[in-house]
């Protein structure tokens, strides 16, 4: 039987792609699956039998991939992620099984408009931000580049907190994201996994290397998983995610029996804690246990579920890093390395040095950071406890990796030390980052600067040691669900000017609207899509200048840049209210971590500024200020088409990459930006012309450090920062933000008072600009049109010539 006979095979029939077949089988979901009638569905019982339906519709390509892929034994990718911010699911897989309009007309039956039930869509919230939203564009590339693969991660119960503002701050509820269910999903309890945490180790007699290890808690890993459709070819990929649960025995029947309640379920609580939230925190580490726990729980679940599925084809050993690749998505999943070793030297009983080939050849790892205080280091009294056993292998594999630096550089103990897996400090710490290095076959950054820094700072020793291993692979975004589903004038008028839509998966293919950035009546109409987007976002007056600066609060990113910008144009305003004005709508967006006091006071200022602004009769007709809500993929979704300036402020050398600023340029937003990051791709492709500079380089940011900063000296010097400043200590916004000021007068991290000047400047650049249409859409054109590099297709193509070396498998589609 070859793989298109799958339904036939088994007799099934084949699904209608009419609409009244269509919906036939809506009633048919809503009537035997969800167990209504029409007249008696609820809203969430028509969300969930549409769901269900589309769901349908990919199942067959998933069953013919699984089938190609098994047929062929490729080289298979997984990807490794703690975080998946996969956005709402119901548009894209209408979409990318092409049912958009049969199903439009469908529900009428059940009396309800497709929009009204697209507004029940509740997103998966399981990342943070930047680094969780890749992991999603990348399998959605994976699959669209029919590579196989799957994405491993964490079904949290909570996933990022809600935001909300109360009294001007950021006020954070539980994402109980799944309250309603998830129709999406597909448990699959007989893949179910055992993880082991605590206990001791014993040796095994007669064997050097191998060890027993016997765990002091035992907890199960149930997965599910969710289809992850490519666009435009048959491949349906999986995401498969893992959930905790305590096993038969954490229920202490006794004790209920006893009436201690509390007491008979405690096991399994604990046990169930492990996937119970998404840790909130972006780009720094707390070190908590319970992290380390879900990191390991994650590794351990899915290497066992990827030897499972090694074993159902493979045979020998030493095919399985011929026949896997596991990439590390940042060093979360770290625990992997040690993890492989243990089962294939205690379990499997390979010695210990074809374990360490196979390891090597299997694993690679993608940094995503400079920050200090996001490269992960645990206590090794933490590790000991909680995972005895892989700290004796991680021993063991720093032991053999000091003498390989030894042998290549002799006598140079100080390289040893700042080398070793184990930091030596006040505390002794597991070096994540260096244990990822030393683990794996390729390491990469994720922007050309950010590798180029990753090998000239933090990674510098090993990148003189194996220079080969180190690479770099810009970051990409999915045209699909970036420009197709967020933004549908911009795809629709994109898809007029080039003929057809084939540039969703072949962005590079923008290339060709270049002919039309001066076409009198092509600019008419580009124009009219972005200001038909801002009257949807209804952020403020559609004809001003919205700008917007959407991401993340942190120091780093500094948000606080922009306010002094806006601080500055208000006192500018209100010394001259004749002048001539552009008027603007400065957007933010973001959440910042619970604990993360500094951003959460810059959130708190920017509210203030916004109320003191709004009321001010002055000032409000040029300026307004918004800050929206709880930040999400769906929102997202909904500002990046309306935005005409896009804010990439970072500090240069510390933002890795950036995805926010590919989106936004992808989308005809101009970008203002420092040297940082991603930026500077963006900035040679769109054309130096296109994009508004400004700012110390990361080579100057660290001589001004190095040499001793004084952002006093800024402040004394330059009489619009102090009034900005004053403004603020003297109570002006609300009493808020003196905080603020006391670090920005007394260190300034990030150089914020330094780049003041150069950011203003830039500002009335972006003005002058504005002040002509024609030179606006000419620029914004010119930004679409050469964005295409930052397709996460191209990303994924990157890493299979490069890093995986795996060929595309093509999924046979149904009557070939
Ligand atoms: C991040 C980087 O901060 C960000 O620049 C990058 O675009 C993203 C994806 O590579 O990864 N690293 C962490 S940590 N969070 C991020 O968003």
């Amino acid at each position: 039987m070859g793989p298109m006979d799958l339904r036939q095979g088994i007799g099934l029939r084949r699904l209608g792609t009419t609409t009244d077949e269509f919906q036939q089988d809506l009633l048919s979901s809503l009537y035997y699956r969800r167990g209504t009638t029409v007249e008696s569905a609820s809203a969430h019982d028509a969300y969930d039998a549409l769901a269900l339906t589309v769901r349908d519709r990919l199942a067959d390509r998933r069953a013919r991939t699984a089938a190609a892929h098994y047929a062929s034994n490729p080289r298979w990718v997984y990807y490794l992620s703690a975080e998946y911010l996969l956005g709402a699911q119901l548009e894209q897989n209408l979409l990318y099984s092409g049912t958009g309009e049969v199903a439009a007309q469908a529900v009428k039956a059940l009396g309800r408009s497709l929009q009204e039930i697209e507004d029940l869509d509740v997103e998966p919230g399981l990342g943070n931000g930047g680094l969780g939203r890749l992991a999603a564009c990348l399998v959605d590339s994976m699959a669209t580049r029919d590579i196989p693969a799957v994405g491993y991660g964490i079904r949290y119960d909570f996933g990022i907190f809600k935001q909300s503002l109360e009294n001007g701050g950021q006020a954070e509820r539980p994402d109980d994201w799944a309250f309603q269910g998830n129709p999406w999903e597909f448990p699959a309890p007989d893949d179910r996994q055992t993880v082991g945490f605590y206990g001791h180790t014993e040796p095994i007699a007669g064997s050097q290397t191998r060890k027993r290890w016997v765990p002091g808690e035992i907890v199960l890993g149930e997965p599910s998983h969710m289809l992850v459709p490519g666009y435009g070819t048959e491949t349906v990929n999986i995401v498969r995610l893992w959930r905790a649960r305590g096993s038969e025995a954490s229920f202490d029947l006794s004790r209920f029996s006893a009436g201690q309640y509390a007491e008979a379920v405690q096991e399994a609580v604990r046990a169930e804690n492990i996937s119970k939230v998404l840790y909130p925190d972006d780009s720094t580490e707390l070190g908590r246990e319970l992290r380390l726990k879900q990191q390991y729980f994650l590794c351990s679940c899915s290497l066992r579920d990827i030897i499972r599925r090694f074993r159902l084809r493979n045979s020998d050993w030493a095919d399985f890093a011929a026949k896997t690749i596991i990439q590390l998505n940042d060093t979360h999943p770290t625990i992997a390395i040690p993890e492989l070793m243990r089962l294939l030297v205690d379990e499997y009983e390979l010695d210990w040095d074809q374990a360490w080939s196979i390891t090597r050849r299997t694993f690679a790892y993608t940094c995503h950071t400079l920050l200090p205080e996001a490269l992960e280091t645990w206590p090794v009294h933490l590790f000991e406890r909680l995972l005895p056993r892989h700290l004796e292998i991680i021993y063991l594999i720093n032991l053999l990796f000091l003498r390989e630096v030894e042998a290549r550089f002799p006598g140079d103990n100080d390289r040893l030390r700042r080398m070793s897996i184990i930091g030596e400090g006040d505390e002794r710490r597991v070096r994540m980052a260096h244990l990822a290095v030393v683990g794996t076959e390729a390491v990469n950054g994720v922007a050309e600067l950010h590798s180029k820094l990753l090998r000239e700072t933090v990674l510098q020793d090993f990148a003189d040691l194996w220079p080969a291993k180190f690479q770099n692979v810009t970051n990409g975004v999915s045209p699909r669900r970036f420009v197709k589903l967020a933004n549908p004038r911009l795809a629709d008028l994109i898809t007029e000017g080039l003929g057809d839509d084939g540039w969703l998966n072949d962005l590079e293919r923008l290339a060709e609207l270049e002919s039309l950035a001066d076409d009198a009546a092509f600019m008419e109409r580009w124009r009219a899509v972005k200001r038909a987007n801002k009257v949807d976002l209804a952020a403020g007056d559609p004809d001003s200048l919205t700008d917007v600066m959407i991401k993340r609060f942190h120091e780093y990113k500094r948000q606080q840049l922009k306010l002094l910008h806006v601080i500055t144009m208000y006192q500018r305003i209100r010394q001259n209210p004749a002048g001539d004005w552009v008027p603007r709508t400065v957007l933010f967006a973001g959440k910042a971590a619970p604990a993360y006091h500094a951003a959460k006071n810059i959130i708190r200022l920017i509210n203030a500024v916004g109320a003191t602004i709004a009321a001010d009769p002055v000032v409000s007709p040029y300026l307004k200020v918004v800050f929206a809500e709880n930040y999400n993929v769906t929102l997202a979704e909904r500002i990046i088409p309306a935005a005409d300036l896009s804010e990439q402020i970072s500090l240069a050398g510390k933002e890795a990459s950036g995805t926010g600023n590919m989106k936004l340029a992808l989308n005809g937003a101009l970008t203002v930006g420092t040297l940082d990051g991603a930026n500077i791709e963006i900035r040679a492709r769109v054309g130096e012309e296109n994009f508004f500079l400004f700012g110390l380089d990361a080579y100057q940011a660290a001589e001004v450090q190095i040499r001793g900063y004084n952002p006093r000296e800024h402040y004394e010097w330059d009489t619009e920062l102090k009034a900005a400043l004053d403004a603020i200590t003297a109570g002006r916004f609300d009493g808020a933000g003196r905080e603020l000021v006391d670090s920005l007068l007394g260190w300034d991290e990030y150089l914020t008072l330094a780049d003041y000047r150069s950011y203003l400047d830039a500002q009335e650049e972006v003005e002058r600009a504005w002040r002509d249409p024609a030179r606006w859409t000419r620029m914004s054109i010119l930004n679409t049109a050469h964005s295409g590099f930052f397709s996460s297709d191209r990303t994924i193509a990157d890493y299979a010539a490069r890093i995986w070396r795996v060929a595309p498998v093509t999924v046979p589609k149904e009557d070939q």
